[in-house]
């Protein structure tokens, strides 16, 4: 199934998401029958907050310096994924974790700015809304009762009015607790305000795919489930083992860093990047005896980067540098995230 387009999600009348081939966007479409909530059959531990290794002397505090260079960009499990191409990136800093709650709060406290997910739908795509889509809200995983077709991601994901990223899974929800944990239910506009505050940027995909390779020029043939990073053990989306110690999200920082002291770059929250999606990546070149193919950009539509806690080996195997998915620019979700950057 091909990612629909912003005419598509103009006519569309329920918010909800779809499945395309080699993953999933969460996108406003039609909505399924909504199924009943199930519980979690594993509760998620009590770590409310992991320790950070100190950084004395730190010219940036919170953020690490990735040194440029130069790689090859991409991966060979899902098509979006390649053709695997030269990029060369100059050095940056970065977070060092996914932006937190506490660290979103404080740029909400400083600046009054309200959330898409808590404006609610554009005004011009209200009227092809059914009532209840048109109320603020986000997109919410949700463990399905049972699954009838593993390919229809319809089944697991619903939004849910009065979610937003101090109520991630609606209304009944809170932070509470949870200063440590990623901020999510942002739309790319509330990731590019508070990296605005801050003095900062969001990364590209080049830049953000580099800094998770961590100095390594090519992808790993390793696709492994990797054991540093909150993904998806057991039978997805249905039995989740947690083997990893959480079931639903982490506080950042909780795994052990990659080589240029950042964490939790692959799983726990999905991250924006400033690339418009494109279904592949360009190829100016093309093949002998192949036209060039570009691939053209989605209106509305941003690369997210690194996986997240719903990853799973015999669903969903984007717990890698590589790994890409495309996500409505407007549309909040419980397991996506952002972290920033800055040139010096
Ligand atoms: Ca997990
Ligand atoms: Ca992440």
């Amino acid at each position: 199934m091909a990612v629909p387009s912003k005419k598509i999600l103009l006519i569309s009348i329920a918010l909800v998401t779809v499945c395309v081939a080699a993953g999933v966007v969460l996108t406003r479409q039609r909505a399924p029958e909504a199924v009943p909530v199930k519980v979690a059959s594993k509760r998620a531990p009590e770590v409310t907050q992991c320790t950070l290794p100190a950084q004395p002397d730190a010219k940036h505090p919170g953020m690490v310096w990735v040194p440029g260079g130069s790689y090859d960009m991409g991966d060979t499990v899902y098509p979006e994924e390649s053709p695997i191409q030269k990029v060369k990136v100059a050095g940056f800093w970065m977070d060092r974790t996914e932006v937190t709650n506490a660290e979103f709060a404080a740029f909400v406290k400083a600046t009054g700015y309200v959330t898409d997910a808590e404006r609610g739908p554009d005004p011009k795509l209200q009227a092809a809304l059914p009532p209840e889509m048109r109320l603020p809200g986000a997109v919410v995983f949700v463990v399905p009762a049972n699954v009838n077709n593993q390919g229809s991601a319809m089944q697991w994901w619903r939004y849910v009015p009065g979610a937003n990223w101090r109520h991630p899974a609606g209304p009944a929800t809170s932070i509470e607790g949870r200063d440590a944990f990623p901020v999510v239910a942002v739309s790319y506009a509330d990731a590019k305000a508070y990296a605005k505050w801050k003095g900062r940027s969001l990364p590209s995909e080049a830049q953000w795919e580099w800094a998770a390779r961590a100095g390594q020029p090519q992808a790993s043939k390793d696709h492994a489930q990797p054991k540093d990073a909150n993904s998806w053990q057991g039978i997805f989306p249905m039995v989740n083992s947690a083997e990893d110690g959480f079931t639903g999200l982490a506080p950042v920082g909780c795994y052990a860093a990659n080589a240029y002291g950042l964490f939790d770059m692959i799983g726990n929250v999905w991250e924006f990047t400033t690339d418009a999606w494109r279904p592949f990546h360009g190829d100016p070149e093309g093949k002998p005896d192949q036209a060039p193919r570009m691939a053209q950009t989605v209106a509305g539509q941003r690369v997210i980067k690194g996986g997240s806690y719903l990853c799973s080996p015999d669903y969903c195997m984007r717990y890698r540098a590589g790994a890409r998915q495309p996500q409505d620019d407007d549309l909040g979700a419980s397991h996506l995230g952002f972290r920033t950057v800055m040139q010096r």
